[in-house]
């Protein structure tokens, strides 16, 4: 194989604002019921377990998928009119069993949610380790772009395979604020329990993300772009299913951070300068299905530049919140998505923003 660098990076993020110009969005096909495993123990709530423990194997309903996809057409309908390249990751069988030496997984889940699997960075994506054993080979659904994106100059690397055997888990582990259903048997993270600000990046410990996974970034990134350059800073949130940082604590744009109003009690010094907005109530009717998250959904914005945000379009108070701080709204409806485990950011994975690395604080 031919190896070409070009000048301009094909893979190019340090934080969550700059110009969007290619991003990967998942996809539905294939979406796969998976069994009911240790970890979900810490992820899911109460009223959602029952269909991981009876269900599993199958595909989720019908009309609920179908639903779900038009508003990710919608999505990407959207983002094709504001000048975005779009990517789709290939359309893997996910209701095949798997294996590792020391556990079993009846099914895999599915790739609607890239920003969960793959953690981009400067000009390298690192392939998470992933917090659930069904999701462990999840980012093989992305390998056709990965390799395109090595091709054309990216790095690409994986993050220490994980046993996850029975020592990952805390015995007799109960949801509550500060506990969490992994320890720090190994190295585990989901990308998604980061999130970029310039030089800065942000983790926050989770059922999905322990200290030796954060510590395993950090030791990563300082070897290979050198000490100094980025800081990890390492976050504990109020959560009693702490799962992914990005329904908690959100970077919009230079000198804005979103947070959710009850799990972020002390905002950290360093936003001291900082407009901190505090995200609203959500609108999400409560008899609607969220199998596999809180009805936080409403954080879960994308941004497109440092203005134009992609936010749910019946989230009225969010949308209020954000024109009032100086945001654009981009309305979408997404509900049906949510269902899935996402909002916007988490069902898409940015490759490439206009920008350069820089501090901002
Ligand atoms: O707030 O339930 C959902 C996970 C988003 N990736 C929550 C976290």
């Amino acid at each position: 194989m031919k190896n070409q660098v070009n000048q301009s990076p094909v893979v190019n993020i340090f934080n969550e604002w700059d110009p969007l110009e290619e991003v990967i969005v998942g996809i539905l096909d294939g979406l796969t019921i998976p069994s009911y495993e240790p970890v979900m123990e810490g992820c899911i709530y109460d009223k959602a377990k029952s269909i991981f423990k009876t269900q599993y194997g199958k595909r989720w309903p019908k009309d609920e998928i179908d639903a779900a996809q038009k508003d990710l057409d919608e999505f990407i309908g959207i983002l094709k009119s504001e000048g975005i390249k779009v990517r789709r990751p290939d359309k893997i069988d996910f209701s095949k069993p798997f294996a590792g030496p020391e556990w079993k997984s009846v099914c895999g889940l599915g790739a609607a949610n890239p920003r969960d699997s793959l953690f981009v960075i400067g000009n390298d994506i690192i392939e998470a380790p992933m917090g659930w054993r069904s999701r462990y080979f999840e980012c093989f659904a992305y390998r056709s772009l990965l390799k395109e994106y090595f091709s054309k100059g990216a790095g690409w690397v994986s993050a220490p395979k994980a046993q996850m055997n029975d020592n990952l888990y805390n015995k007799d582990f109960k949801s509550r604020n500060n506990e969490y259903v992994i320890n720090n048997f190994e190295p585990i993270f989901d990308a998604a329990d980061f999130i970029k600000c310039g030089r800065d990046i942000f983790a926050g410990v989770s059922s999905t993300c322990n200290e030796f996974g954060i510590n395993w970034m950090q030791r990563y990134l300082d070897n290979k772009y050198g000490v100094g350059t980025f800081r990890v800073h390492t976050f504990r949130f109020n959560d009693q299913h702490p799962m992914h940082i990005d329904t908690t604590f959100y970077p919009l744009a230079p000198g804005k951070l979103l947070v959710h109003p009850e799990r972020v009690v002390d905002i950290p010094k360093m936003f001291k300068d900082w407009d901190i907005i505090k995200a609203p109530n959500p609108c999400i009717p409560s008899t609607h299905p969220l199998y596999f998250s809180s009805p936080w959904m409403n954080l879960n914005v994308l941004m497109l530049d440092e203005k134009r945000v992609i936010v749910e379009k019946n989230e009225e108070n969010t949308i209020k919140e954000l024109k009032k701080h100086g945001f654009k709204p981009i309305l979408c409806n997404f509900r049906n998505f949510n269902s899935f485990g996402g909002s916007f950011h988490c069902a898409t994975l940015d490759i490439r923003r206009t920008g350069t690395l820089q501090s901002y604080f």
